[in-house]
């Protein structure tokens, strides 16, 4: 398709230069019908809405009983982020890191030049101008994703902030990082015979690219969360983490809440990041069981934090909106994310009911007696198969949780007072601990693991690290991502978020969990933020510093004495293996582990050399 068979006459007034060369270059090899470009606006919605409707990829829920709720349904093969898909394309193997898959952007290039070609073919292609961040925002940033699925337009517009209000900000000439999208389903064949279109369009041959030097972003063959929303992980993590590291802030998979204490109107900023299945959507909810403190969400998944004109960390949630996971969200474990449910969501992947609702695994004690899974069968509770998905998702915009903070498009953020690490660890890891300082904050971070739970994961009870929560989703090499957030630390100095690492999956040998978690995990949050106001003091240990277990808040808690010692103890030949397995994981990182991480190794075995 040429330039001049590309028809721009829609495109709005006004557009740079740059812009109209690059979509009319990815026009040209893509090939679509007609260009789109969303404005944001809810007539533009509708009829989105109402051409899925019609296409078959959305269902209209009952409108009654959830007014402007849709539910799709994937295709099986296309139902998850694809880690073995996602590649670093960064000149040098060495800049992606051993943690990454690195292609060569050469070779890459080629290669997506051959996918995309002709890839929208008798499809319409939307250009999605979008904000990460509230608009015009001191730390927020800009995009544009071409895509050819509604869908995805649909669901960036709860996502991010996206149409006319972006577009002004990137005509203004301000910076914007690009990003191309096809599910790699043309409807009209190289031979230009014409094909049916079908409800999930996708690809069997996947690639979601990213090129750190050039900050481009190129998916092909998903139409799912992670690998298609390219504001969410591509840009907001892997693409923004190499932008943060070059202009000196971090972009983290980190939820942010705000914590107020009532008695004195005391706020405090927390940011955690958790690997997944260790409850992070909950905790971004988080309904204390303790009375007097106040918790207030700004973000669920991801956090960009900058040094402020104080010299603090402030952090702004750049997305829009919640992807959460649908499957054992109920009123017990998130009423909050429930309630948010109630009106205007899109569900992927979740069960049918038969009167036009939705249902999935833990939403009720007792499951409805039909309905109609999420691969379109009939279901009955006998059955033997999942209603949903395990990885069936809700899109929501933030603004409908009740528990979401008045301040949370602040764009100059709030200054973050702690910052927490977790992971789903058995054994060891003690409840809480607070780091001695920031480059042990660091270690821990570097060091996050969760013991594999089931068989399909690896050996049973091996460790997975997942340094800082971000291991399939730091754009550059691990080691030096350390090395900028040790950097990062010596600029703050003492006005730097004090480190805590938390552990809500420790078990009794007996293997019941010793932590009930859920609203009780406010009780171990409450002594890190007491820390923080030097309100009571610490037991220093092998680990790092712990609470004297009379300052740990129990009125009212089920717990015995016992399972509470239990939750605290350490032991120097455990950590000794810790150590070891610390000192392999560290090995692949050769020349590039920065030294203070070697150096904090060293400490953590004197600490358990001197408990022996
Ligand atoms: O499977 C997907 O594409 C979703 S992944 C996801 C979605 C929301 C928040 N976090 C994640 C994640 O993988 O960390
Ligand atoms: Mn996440």
């Amino acid at each position: 398709m040429s330039l001049a068979t590309i028809n721009l006459d829609a495109a709005p007034a006004g557009l740079p230069e740059e812009v109209v060369a690059w979509v009319s270059s990815v026009a040209e090899l893509t090939q679509p019908e007609a260009i789109h470009f969303c404005d944001g606006s809810t007539e533009e919605r509708d009829r989105l809405n109402a051409q899925m409707i019609a296409s078959g990829t959305f269902i209209e829920l009952n409108q009654a009983k959830r007014p402007g709720c849709y539910l799709a349904r994937s295709n099986p093969s296309d139902v998850a982020r694809v880690e073995a898909r996602t590649f670093i394309c960064s000149e040098h193997p060495e800049d992606a890191g051993p943690t990454n898959n690195w292609a060569d952007p050469d070779d890459m290039r080629l290669t997506l030049q051959r996918v995309f070609a002709g890839s929208m073919r008798g499809r319409t292609m939307y250009v999605i101008p979008f904000s990460m961040g509230p608009l015009g925002g001191p730390i927020s940033k800009l995009g544009i994703e071409i895509t050819d699925s509604p869908y995805v337009v649909a669901n960036m517009r709860i996502m991010t902030r996206m149409g006319d209000a972006a577009l002004e900000h990137i005509k203004n000439g301000e910076y914007w990082v690009p990003a191309v999208h096809s599910v790699g389903y043309p409807l009209i064949d190289d031979a230009g015979e014409p094909r049916e279109d079908i409800p999930w369009p996708c690809n069997d041959e996947k690639y979601i690219c990213h090129f750190p030097e050039t900050r481009e972003i190129w998916s092909y063959g998903s139409g799912y969360g992670g690998n298609a929303l390219l504001g969410k992980k591509c840009y907001a993590l892997r693409i923004a983490s190499v932008l943060a590291r070059d202009e000196g802030w971090l972009a983290e998979h980190m939820l942010i809440l705000r914590i107020t204490r009532q008695s004195d109107g005391r706020r405090f900023h927390l940011t955690a990041a958790f690997p997944s299945a260790c409850g992070k959507t909950n905790l971004a909810m988080l309904r204390p069981t303790i009375p007097g403190w106040k918790v207030e969400t700004i973000g669920d998944d991801i956090a960009w934090m900058r040094p402020g004109p104080a010299g603090r960390l402030h952090a702004i949630n750049p997305e829009a909106g919640f992807f959460g996971v649908a499957p054992g969200t109920s009123e017990e474990t998130n009423p909050t994310a429930l309630h948010a449910l109630d009106h205007d969501t899109i569900f992927t992947n979740v069960g049918l009911t038969d009167d036009g609702d939705v249902w999935w695994e833990g939403l009720t004690d007792e499951p409805p007696a039909h309905l109609i899974d999420w691969q379109g069968h009939d279901w009955t509770p006998d059955c033997g198969r999942k209603a949903a998905h395990p990885n069936s998702r809700f899109t929501v915009r933030a603004s409908q949780a009740e528990s979401i903070s008045p301040d949370w498009e602040d764009p100059a953020g709030v200054p973050v007072d702690v910052i927490l690490f977790g992971g789903r660890r058995a054994h060891n890891v003690p409840l809480i601990s607070e780091s001695y300082d920031w480059n042990h904050g660091v270690f821990v971070g570097a060091t996050v693991s969760s013991e594999q739970t089931a068989a399909a994961e690896g050996t049973v009870g091996a460790l997975r690290r997942d340094p800082f929560a971000m291991l399939p989703f730091c754009g550059y090499n691990m080691a030096d991502y350390w090395g900028h957030w040790l950097r990062l630390g010596a600029q703050l100095g003492a006005k730097a978020p004090r480190i805590f690492q938390v552990n809500w999956f420790r078990k009794a040998d007996d293997g019941h969990f010793l932590w009930p978690g859920f609203g009780d995990n406010s009780r171990p949050i409450e002594w890190a933020l007491r820390r923080v106001a030097g309100e009571v003091e610490a037991v220093d240990a092998i680990s790092g510093r712990l609470p004297a277990l009379d300052d740990l808040n129990t009125d009212g808690l089920d717990i015995t004495d016992a399972d509470l010692e239990h939750l605290f103890e350490l032991d120097p030949d455990a950590w000794a293996t810790e150590a070891d397995l610390t000192e392999e994981y560290f090995a692949q990182f050769a020349d590039r582990l920065p030294a203070e991480l070697q150096g904090q190794l060293t400490a953590l075995r004197n600490r358990i050399a001197a408990a022996r």
